[in-house]
């Protein structure tokens, strides 16, 4: 029964909706509540292989529908190439130097503040799906199913708020699933942030068993310095990631044979154990011919290395197939739930890989295979910008970013920026050179701990540790970075200028030891 009250705030209303442009109501309409965020990286997930920036090699339409409806990044850089430190790095909005995950071996100090933290406190859901990787546990998240290490592809054990817990399933599916159920049961009446955060495409890119039909096997376009000699590069030469010398054929290429050469063929087998008999029966219709062909074809030096490549990226590129797929799922589900137009979805991963380029797999290094990452970004109802975004932006931007949209403020110790003015087309001053810092050493793959400079053409890059060889490279004229000009003349004052700007990034976010 309606009171004289409600009457009375019925008719308020209707004079409210009348007069249209002095009310409160539209000022409220214009400006969105506060976005859900939706944060998906993967592991090793190069632009590559994602079509909206490079369709040479696969399609995927699911990545792409974020470009097409959002915005895609096409100088996306990350601080620190391997997976740890850039999960730290994105956490917290500091270089590695300032958050203490100077690479994979150190354990994060999960006691400093992080995005999702400052998130909590001002009232949104927080949960974590995936991969982790930082040793110790996840704060400032109410939810949190974590893999352990780098988990695994086949009914991979998680770790659900401190509970180990088995999983059925291909990893990239069961990660997808858990997102899901976790939106499901959320509370509808908070904002959330969820970050799904995969395992794909890290080594040793096993496919799902459901993309293995052999009429799938493809020939790829092997990349135009794949024979490189790393002439001019001393520390390019020490790589130990070669596809021709350093890819295992066993554990790798899944070549299950004793009488191949194997380094890590334990590790092969631990990894096929995990899996049913149902999926083994499945794995093995796929790779036993290839391995029989192979042993049959009695390949020469080159044709072997061309080989590997060919399996690799056959793999891998599976690998991506599901994951796109995946991408697909949880998309459609946003739409299907009404949560399109309020969530910010971001699709980035944790650094690029090499497909073949200078020969290798693996990243580690400022080149510009594994500097860069994908990033795309959607969020219909608070972003105006559309299409391509070219300033250099890196994975200290994330965090800023989650709280400005989340209405939070920056803290000033944040060394990143909010990507939000880029997003809405709004004039700013932004950065003109970025800073890269990568610190694991020794280390499986030979990478020299280096750091460097890089702005929208050139690179400076020095590589110190046991070493002291700069690298300067002109990306326009050289995009493969082949030709190191840092000892021609020519380019003394371009190198003076470089090592200046680099000394004021350094100060700037605040290097005291390198
Ligand atoms: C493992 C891999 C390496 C890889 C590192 C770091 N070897 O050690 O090839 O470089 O992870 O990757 S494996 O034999 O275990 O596959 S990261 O993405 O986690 O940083
Ligand atoms: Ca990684």
């Amino acid at each position: 029964m309606r009171t004289k009250l409600s009457y009375f705030l019925f008719f308020l209303a209707l004079i409210a909706m009348s007069f249209p442009s002095c009310s409160t109501q539209t000022k409220e309409a214009k400006t969105p509540s506060r976005p859900n965020i939706v944060f998906i990286m993967t592991d090793d997930h190069s632009y590559q292989t994602l079509s909206a920036y490079d369709d040479r090699y696969i399609q995927t339409p699911n990545l792409d529908r974020i470009a097409n409806e959002g915005v895609i990044f096409n100088n996306s850089f990350v601080s620190n190439s391997i997976c740890a430190p850039s999960r730290a790095v994105m956490l917290t909005g500091k270089h590695s130097h300032i958050n203490g995950q100077i690479d994979n071996f150190t354990t994060f100090d999960n006691t400093q503040p992080n995005f999702a933290k400052y998130l909590q406190q001002a009232g949104y859901q927080t949960s974590l799906i995936g991969k982790w990787h930082l040793r110790s546990d996840p704060t400032g998240f109410d939810n949190w199913e974590i893999l352990i290490g780098q988990g695994n592809y086949y009914n991979s054990t998680f770790i659900e708020n401190g509970e180990k817990t088995p999983s059925k399933g291909y990893v990239t599916d069961v990660i997808t699933d858990k997102a899901m159920q976790w939106l499901d049961g959320r509370k509808k009446d908070q904002p959330f942030c969820l970050l799904v955060h995969h395992k794909a495409a890290h080594r040793i890119w096993q496919p799902n068993i459901t993309m293995l039909d052999s009429l799938s096997e493809k020939e790829y376009k092997v990349p135009a310095n794949f024979f490189d000699n790393y002439e001019g590069r001393k520390a390019a030469k020490l790589n130990k990631m070669s596809i021709i010398k350093d890819m295992d054929l066993v554990y790798d290429l899944k070549m299950n044979d004793d009488a191949l050469p194997s380094k890590y063929r334990n590790a092969y087998k631990n990894m096929y154990n995990l899996m049913t008999p149902e999926q083994k029966e499945i794995w093995d219709a796929y790779y036993t011919p290839i391995l029989e062909q192979f042993k049959e074809a009695g390949l020469t030096d080159d044709e072997l290395a061309i080989w590997k490549y060919q399996r690799y990226m056959n793999d891998y590129l599976k690998v991506i197939r599901s994951l796109d797929d995946n991408v697909g799922r949880l998309l459609d589900y946003l739409d299907q739930n009404n949560l399109k137009e309020n969530t910010l979805v971001v699709y980035t991963s944790d650094q690029g890989f090499y497909m073949g380029e200078h020969g290798w797999f693996d990243k580690r290094y400022m080149y510009e295979q594994s500097l860069r990452t994908p990033l795309l970004m959607r969020y219909p109802e608070g972003i105006k910008n559309k299409g391509a975004i070219e300033e250099l932006v890196q994975n200290i931007d994330y965090a800023p970013t989650f709280l400005d949209f989340a209405g939070v403020d920056i803290p000033e110790d944040m060394q990143g920026a909010s990507l939000k003015p880029l997003l809405n087309n709004e004039k700013v001053d932004w950065r003109e050179a970025i800073y890269y810092h990568y610190y694991e050493s020794p280390n499986e793959h030979g990478v020299k701990k280096h750091y460097g400079i890089r702005t929208d053409r050139y690179k400076l890059i020095h590589f110190y540790e046991d070493m002291d060889e700069w690298e300067l490279y002109d990306l326009q004229k050289d995009p493969e970075e082949m030709h190191n000009l840092f000892h021609d003349e020519q380019y003394s004052s371009l190198i003076k200028e470089l090592k200046s700007k680099l000394e004021e990034l350094q100060k700037q976010y605040k290097v005291t030891t390198y």
